[in-house]
């Protein structure tokens, strides 16, 4: 409840930033995506990690101001980026039931000047779980203006593949548990990557390797088809410059 009361006011206290982690191509080195995470920094207790943050903001319906400022700080800074470096922001469930949203993503766009193209959604597999007619419909729309889904975490909550079949996605995201265990010679966790890869190949979806912090777990990955990487290993995530302001949600 405290920490409630505290998110109220993060946003024009300027505590709430956004850091940017790369994910990198099958060479470790070329920086093909950026991936936003919203960080909050709590004048007395320091950072809380969004893994605490978040279900708050979602509980106290605050993720839709959350993560609109998110969206439109990403965008400013992504569009400075070099042109084939892509953009992904999280979204929660809740922002995607709420009608507003593609124009959300529509005016941070338009104010950014950011290419649709060059705009990831990151979704994890229980929001796809809960698709209705009027959930395609967004997905839909988004995707016709030229923005994209990757399936976040995958391998961390239900893992059943219709959801794979309900929408398209550009890049599948294999949870870091699971390419610890994969990586670490679990057959069985081996297979499925494998698998994986080979529906993915067949999608014509990316497969990225969460959470790579060694070298070796990126060969391991690597070995079983992956293409992408991302972790500690290539980078952490960096804080940018741009904070919350006073009295702006807007920047
Ligand atoms: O930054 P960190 O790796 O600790 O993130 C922890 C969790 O918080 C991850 O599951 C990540 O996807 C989620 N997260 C980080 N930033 C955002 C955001 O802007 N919106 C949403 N919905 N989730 C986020
Ligand atoms: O560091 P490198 O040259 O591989 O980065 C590729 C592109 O991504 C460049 O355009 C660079 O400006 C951008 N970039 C890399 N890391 C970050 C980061 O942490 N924050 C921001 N805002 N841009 C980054
Ligand atoms: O759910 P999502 O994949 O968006 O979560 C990203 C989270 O994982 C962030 O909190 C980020 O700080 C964390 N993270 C990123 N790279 C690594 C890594 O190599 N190892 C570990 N343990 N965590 C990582
Ligand atoms: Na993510
Ligand atoms: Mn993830």
């Amino acid at each position: 409840a405290l920490l409630e009361r505290d998110l109220k006011n993060a946003l024009k206290l300027g505590e709430i930033s956004v850091s940017f982690q790369p994910i990198v191509a099958n060479d470790g080195k070329t920086v093909v995506c950026q991936e936003a995470l919203m960080r909050w920094n709590h004048p007395e207790r320091g950072a809380v990690s969004p893994e605490v943050f978040i279900p708050i903001a979602e509980d106290a319906l605050l993720i839709g101001p959350l993560g609109e400022w998110l969206l439109r700080t990403a965008c400013h800074e992504a569009v400075n980026w070099s042109d084939d470096v892509k953009l992904t922001v999280n979204v929660s469930a809740l922002q995607l039931n709420n009608r507003s949203f593609l124009g959300t993503v529509v005016e941070a766009l338009a104010a950014s000047g950011l290419a649709p193209e060059r705009l990831v959604l990151e979704i994890t597999e229980s929001i796809v779980l809960e698709m209705d007619e009027e959930l395609e419909g967004l997905i839909r729309s988004l995707t016709d203006i030229g923005v994209s889904f990757a399936l976040d975490d995958f391998g961390r909550g239900y893992s059943s593949l219709n959801y794979i079949e309900k929408m398209q996605f550009s890049m599948i995201k294999i949870d870091r548990d699971f390419v610890q265990a994969a990586s670490s010679g679990s057959l069985k966790s081996q297979a499925i990557v494998t698998a994986i890869v080979s529906l993915a190949q067949s999608l014509d979806m990316v497969v990225t390797a969460e959470g790579i912090e060694a070298d070796e777990q990126a060969i391991a990955m690597r070995a079983l088809g992956c293409t992408c990487f991302q972790g500690y290993f290539y980078g952490a995530p960096t804080e940018s410059v741009a904070r919350t302001v006073d009295g702006a949600a807007e920047i």
